[in-house]
């Protein structure tokens, strides 16, 4: 019986290390390729919405990020396969400003109609570039910022919000660091039912990243863990088992961001005084923030039994022991 015992304890053992491969597969739940010509689809894409009713003073006005008015409703256009996320420094606004009124820039964002949901895992992934050179077309103009986030917002009682969001922001700021010889980084963050601001962000340096030319850049949402990947290349885990003591991961179904504005002075590292509006359409200067793709997966991570040719020889090789070693105790 002992060896019958440790036969069957050693085959069992064989099975478990054979069944607990695991298997991360995606099912793409949304692509965006940007083919064709004219502006991007309103059936995958919202543009942001004024609230109603309209915030009064210090309310807060999620169409309006930093000194930028978003566009409301000009959808961004298909140029090359790309989409253009455009910035301009003239808001219409500012030739005809209101009583207390201030000059702004005039941005683009793009949000998924559809809402996803964590599951087992989800990813984001997207091609994208800065194209921003400055007036001089020498260099690149600072003072932007071009994101791609996964985001909800929750009110739990009058104006008091509670985001849910994942990012990624490119800081016009750091390309010019390139040139002045420091490394190239990008700006992630992670809020999960966290007050609007500051959330859990780090910036990440990424050796030889050139943000005026296309990269990809990928978002993993899992159950217990965040990471962040640039072009392959893990750059960020948010995550316990990090020692981390301000552990964020969102919980509630999210929608797909993109965005393209100019911060305020408030946003010290992204802000630049060189970047003003505009008062006329003649003096307005353009940017933009390309995208040539983007997708979400469902990530499934599962146990599964590897069921190759050498497993199925070494269940058999097993069970013909175990019938000889049935036989004889017979
Ligand atoms: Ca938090
Ligand atoms: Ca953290
Ligand atoms: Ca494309």
């Amino acid at each position: 019986m002992k060896v019958l015992r440790l036969n069957v304890l050693s085959a069992l053992a064989l099975l478990s290390i054979l069944s607990s491969s695991t298997i991360a597969y995606g099912a793409v739940l949304f692509r965006d390729d940007f083919e064709g010509t004219g502006n991007v689809s309103g059936n995958l894409w919202d543009l942001p919405q004024f609230p109603v009713p309209t915030p009064g003073p210090g309310e807060p006005n999620p169409t309006f990020l930093g000194r930028t008015q978003l566009k409301l409703h000009e959808r961004p256009a298909i140029v090359d396969g790309v989409a253009q996320l455009e910035l301009n420094t003239f808001n219409p606004r500012n030739s005809n400003l209101g009583p207390g009124e201030v000059p702004s820039f005039f941005g683009s964002e793009i949000i998924s109609t559809q809402t996803f949901s964590r599951g087992n895992g989800l990813a984001v992934e997207a091609r994208t570039r800065i194209n921003t050179p400055d007036s001089l077309g020498i260099s690149t103009q600072r003072g932007l910022v071009a994101a791609m986030f996964l985001f909800d917002s929750t009110e739990v009682s009058s104006n008091q919000f509670l985001f849910n969001e994942i990012d990624f922001e490119f800081l016009t700021n750091d390309i010019n660091n390139v040139e002045a010889g420091e490394a190239p980084r990008v700006l992630t963050n992670v809020f999960a039912d966290d007050p609007p601001g500051r959330g859990d962000p780090a910036f990440i340096n990424v050796n030889n990243l050139d943000l005026t030319e296309f990269n990809t850049f990928r978002i993993e949402w899992l159950p217990d863990e965040v990471r962040w990947l640039v072009n392959g290349n893990l750059i960020r885990t948010e995550a316990a088992f990090t020692g981390d003591l301000d552990v964020n991961i969102p919980e509630t179904p999210l929608n797909l961001h993109l965005n393209f504005w100019a911060p305020a002075a408030d946003f010290a590292d992204a802000f630049d005084n060189s970047l003003q509006p505009a008062f006329s359409l003649a003096a307005d200067q353009s940017f933009f923030y390309e995208i040539d793709f983007v997708q979400v997966e469902q990530l499934q991570t599962t146990s599964v039994p590897e069921l190759g040719a050498s497993f199925g020889v070494i269940l058999g090789v097993g069970l013909i022991g175990l019938w000889k070693i049935h036989r004889q105790i017979d």
